[in-house]
């Protein structure tokens, strides 16, 4: 072996580290490759390299730190993932599945990367979503630099978010979303868009008129640098200076690296369908790992035998590693339905819920009850963060003359105010942003409530809330949670509410394992979900109904502050013993008139199920009941087919058949969209009338 003088210096990057570095690129091209000659032998499912990345993220690694730093990498950071301290055996336990893999213990695909004690946070498989969570981790450290550590958070002095994508995945929104949320907040955010100038078979000129370093200049105050990532000693170079320059307060930066793909996209992929001799051959001529090691060579930094001798002994530590891996445990398949949620704990002395709870206030009705509880919320736990579209009550210079906004609905007026700006603000008009942004404050420990302002415009967000927020817990096998209170105003019955601001839709939202929904009905149970979801571990969907916001009828005294509803029990609002009607949200109000016109018309007594959580929902209750009617009826504001009054029926159809006299009835919206016309909107949303004959038809069946 050359022996390289200890201060021995090579472009600026000292002999020992390039020779090391020069290891762990072979290492990870050894990975990749024995993870494909393994999936040939059926041991290893599926295989995605980080060929022709090594450099770039051999490179970066040198100037970020596992454990201090925090890190979003995409799935062909292998290099960079083993610089910061990922061992390869780690690595090839998640490529096996084995239920000893740190990142996710066999539950995702090779590459999804995840090692809490590295912050290297769990990853999805959407290309480009990474970047808002990230853009999110990022906003905690300037937070919890500026307020100081709290309680259950850490912060570093000059810590760095690391995020990474493809020049294909930055064609998404939420890279776009993320970059606004980056520079108007001045995030410490570190992007590197690996641009190997392929998206699976799609070209980067099919994909953006221009370079993302050209198309992302207007953003004030990112610093935007281009380097050529298949050269190892360039990176080093620009790696220092951005990282320095993030680390010293200077703000987000853009590093746009070219890199190759000499192997396919994926082992289900075959690039020479698409991809001529002639450009893969031009590629390999810039392969960075062959080109290091020239380098060094050329340079009499390591001679052609120490070369060889070095691929060779990579080799066998990565083949003893795969066996080490081979022979580590797969998962017990009894642990499938683990850590897709954990209950919030609401403690012993509110078991017992829903006991009346006690209290001294008078009484408000449910849009003032949930202000008042976020606002104890807020004073009660330093980590509550409440935002999103018109959260705050006015711009800082004007809040002395003003009364303030606090929401369309009011319901957060005077956070901003009584806590300040940094406890409750504003953020862009972007749905997926407002909560992407969610999840990495909430991976951070802090507990972000983020407001959707109308369910109607909750799609943009589906993406975070459902492949991000909702998987953060399983797809870690609970390594990672995410925390977070989504607040949304739902539902119709507004006269003039029409499409857009009277949608339901919480079925859709049930169908998402991880993600805890309430739908509250009156005052109190608001209260009582509301605390019981702060102290949830996973992200709730808290649906407030707008109709019910400030209805007399919604009305209760606010409870005292013991009072927590738990999760998954339903409320009966109304004793009977001829039927049994189950409901929640604005239809409580409605099923509790039809049913009081059943008993004075018919002399029929209605049992009426408020469900109050639909995520979980409280199934006991509903078979106890229907033990002693014998009949069911489901009502709920949303259209029937695929409601959730579709998952109500057949649970009780499979689960309490026996106790059934009649066929399980359903009351929803028509299947069609709400209208604005009010005597159109009456005749598309279920009103008393439809409840009551409903219950006249199976009672008399
Ligand atoms: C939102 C989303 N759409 C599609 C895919 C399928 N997909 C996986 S990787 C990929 C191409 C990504 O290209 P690029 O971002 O350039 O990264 P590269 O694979 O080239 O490193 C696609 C389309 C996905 N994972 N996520
Ligand atoms: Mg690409």
């Amino acid at each position: 072996m050359v022996e390289p003088d200890c201060g021995a210096v090579h472009r600026g990057v000292p002999v020992a580290e390039a020779l090391a570095d020069l290891r762990l690129a072979l290492t990870s091209r050894a990975i990749d490759d024995r993870e494909i000659s393994m999936q040939k032998q059926s041991r290893v499912h599926f295989q995605i390299s980080s060929a022709g990345h090594e450099a770039l993220g051999a490179g970066l690694a040198r100037h970020l730190r596992g454990g201090h730093d925090w890190f979003f990498p995409y799935y062909r950071d292998l290099a960079l993932c083993l610089g910061i301290g990922v061992t390869p055996y780690e690595v090839l336990l998640q490529a096996v599945g084995s239920a000893a893999d740190p990142s996710s213990a066999g539950r995702q695909m090779p590459s999804h990367w995840g090692h809490a004690g590295l912050n290297v946070v769990t990853q999805s498989s959407p290309t480009g979503s990474q970047c808002l969570p990230a853009a999110g981790c990022a906003e905690a450290t300037a937070m919890l630099q500026r307020r100081g550590p709290l309680p259950g958070t850490r912060v570093g002095a000059d810590e760095v978010t690391y995020v990474s994508l493809g020049e294909g995945a930055c064609s998404e929104g939420e890279f776009w979303e993320s970059l606004n949320a980056a520079t108007l907040r001045r995030l410490p955010l570190l992007y590197v868009v690996a641009d190997n100038g392929w998206a699976i078979s799609v070209p980067a000129s099919e994909q953006a008129a221009a370079p993302v370093s050209e198309l992302v200049a207007g953003f004030p105050g990112l610093e935007v640098r281009t380097v050529d990532g298949t050269d190892y000693f360039a990176v080093r170079r620009v790696a220092a200076e951005v990282v320095d320059a993030i680390r010293a307060g200077a703000g987000p930066a853009l590093l746009h690296a070219s890199v190759t793909r000499p192997y396919s996209h994926s082992s289900a992929d075959t690039q020479s369908k698409y991809r001529s001799a002639a450009d893969l051959a031009a590629e390999a001529a810039r392969d960075p790992v062959a080109r290091l090691e020239a380098e060094l060579v050329d340079a009499g930094l390591l001679t052609d035998d120490e070369a060889t001798a070095l691929r060779d002994a990579v080799r066998r530590e990565v083949a003893d590693a795969a066996t080490e891996a081979l022979a580590a445990p797969r998962p017990d398949p009894a642990s499938a339905t683990d850590q897709v949620w954990a209950l919030p704990d609401v403690g012993p002395a509110t078991d017992a819920s829903p006991a009346e709870p006690t209290t001294h206030e008078p009484a408000v009705a449910m849009g003032e009850a949930i202000r008042l509880t976020l606002h104890e919320q807020l004073a009660a736990d330093p980590r509550v963060l409440v935002f999103g579209e018109d959260v705050a009550d006015a711009p800082p210079d004007v809040l002395a003359e003003v009364e303030g906004k606090g929401g369309v609905f009011g319901i957060t007026a005077g956070l901003q105010r009584t806590f300040g700006p940094e406890r409750c603000f504003n953020t862009p008009l972007a749905e997926a942003g407002i909560i992407g942004r969610g999840v990495g404050l909430a991976l951070r420990g802090l507990r972000p409530c983020p407001e959707i302002q109308f369910f109607d415009y909750i799609w943009p967000a589906m993406q975070q809330l459902k492949s991000e927020a909702a998987t953060v817990r399983w797809r870690s096998n609970g390594a990672f949670t995410c925390p977070m209170v989504v607040r949304v105003a739902i539902g119709g019955y507004l006269t003039g509410g029409a499409i857009w601001h009277s949608q339901s839709g919480e079925s859709i939202f049930a169908h998402v394992p991880g993600l805890l929904i309430a739908f509250p009905s009156r005052a109190r149970d608001a209260v009582g979900l509301l605390r019981a979801a702060f102290q949830a571990d996973d992200p709730v969907l808290f649906c407030e109904h707008k109709h019910l916001l400030r209805q007399p009828y919604t009305a209760d005294p606010f409870p005292d502050a013991g009072f927590v509803i738990p999760f998954g029990q339903g409320d009966v609002r109304r004793q009977g013993d001829d039927l049994t009607l189950v409901t929640w949200g604005a239809t409580v109000e409605k099923s509790l008139q039809a049913a009081a016109r059943a008993a004075s018309h018919l002399g029929v007594e209605t049992e009426v199920i408020d469900l109050r959580t639909i995520a979980p929902w409280d199934r006991e209750l509903v078979a106890d009941s229907l033990s002693a009617t014998h009949r069911l009826l489901v009502v709920h504001e949303d259209n029937l087919t695929a409601g959730f009054g579709a998952e109500v029926a057949a649970w009780a159809g499979e689960h309490c058949f026996a106790d059934l006299d009649a066929p399980i009835a359903r009351v929803g919206a028509l299947d069609t969209h709400v209208a604005y016309e009010p005597t159109l909107e009456r005749a598309i949303l279920p009103q008393v009338d439809d409840i009551f004959g409903a219950i006249a038809d199976l009672c008399t069946y």
